[in-house]
């Protein structure tokens, strides 16, 4: 101030190294992971349980079903108690009038164990619908690969820095092989579910219709919280808890209890999985 009256000028404004924000779980979040937690270990053991009252020859759906709930179990047992998360750092560029921009600090938890458990999971959610629908090999094959590119690039979008075109080039290529996925999926497993009987077929449409509508918004999720930071951490938690509640316990009951139902919808893989088993 003495230096302006003296001079009649303005002082440059110092440089004061503001904080850094941190964006992290609370007790909500916190709370919704260990809800979630139980919810899937009560699925696992129910599918478990479910299993049992079929020969072996028959448990295929059920032991993949169950391993999906198992898999989740695990993941969300990491993260309730604090593994498998890592704090990505974004330098979100502030522009101002007459001064040059500046840098703001940004640190913001991502779970990376959810990746992990994606990458085991979403493919094992493949395979069940693609029995279902008996889609041949090379095309589930292919599914699951585009599946696995999907979750990896996703994962390195989640630790992708601003202003450079990591974050969103990684999510664009993830969009990418999720439409692959959708493609061999909707578009192929249609056709072949409709060859195993129009009750199959209706099934397919059914089941694969909500996974179609369920996975589709898990990129939205992602664009609103990790991607543009637009949601806190603990909403973000609950959003995927939603989401993962309705694609693994949720679609794995409705696939089990009219497997059960419906004898059109058994698989036929040619010995493959019974092999050995007779009758048992
Ligand atoms: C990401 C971000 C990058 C773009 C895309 C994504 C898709 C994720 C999906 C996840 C499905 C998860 C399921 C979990 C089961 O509980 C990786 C979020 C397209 C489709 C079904």
């Amino acid at each position: 101030i003495q230096a302006m009256k003296t001079s009649g000028v303005a002082p440059i404004p110092s440089v004061v190294p503001d904080r850094p924000t941190y964006q992290h779980v609370h007790d909500s979040g916190s709370r919704t992971l260990w809800v979630v937690f139980v919810i899937m270990v009560i699925a696992s053991i129910v599918f478990a349980g479910m299993s049992w009252r079929v020969p072996v020859s028959k448990r295929l759906y059920y032991v993949l079903t169950t391993m999906i709930t198992i898999f989740a179990s695990i993941s969300y047992f990491a993260m309730a108690t604090g593994h498998g998360i890592s704090y990505n750092h974004i330098k979100v560029r502030e522009s101002h009038n007459h001064v040059p921009d500046t840098f703001h600090d940004v640190y913001r938890q991502v779970f990376w164990a959810r990746y992990v458990d994606w990458s085991v999971t979403t493919p094992l959610l493949l395979i069940d619908l693609g029995l279902l629908a008996g889609l041949n090999g090379g095309h589930m094959l292919m599914a699951v690969v585009a599946d696995i590119i999907m979750i990896l690039t996703g994962l390195f979008a989640a630790f992708g820095s601003e202003g450079t075109p990591q974050k969103w080039g990684w999510y664009t290529i993830a969009c990418i092989a999720y439409l692959v996925v959708v493609w061999h999926l909707a578009i192929n497993g249609r056709v072949t579910s409709k060859a195993k009987g129009s009750k199959v077929g209706k099934f397919f449409v059914a089941i694969a219709g909500f996974t179609v509508i369920i996975w589709t918004l898990y990129p939205i999720v992602w664009g609103i919280s990790d991607g543009s930071r637009k949601m806190s951490v603990d909403s973000e938690i609950i959003a995927y808890a939603v989401l993962d509640i309705l694609a693994k316990p949720v679609f794995g009951a409705w696939l089990l209890i009219t497997h059960a139902r419906l004898p059109e919808t058994d698989i036929d893989l040619g010995g493959f999985w019974s092999h050995g088993l007779g009758g048992e």
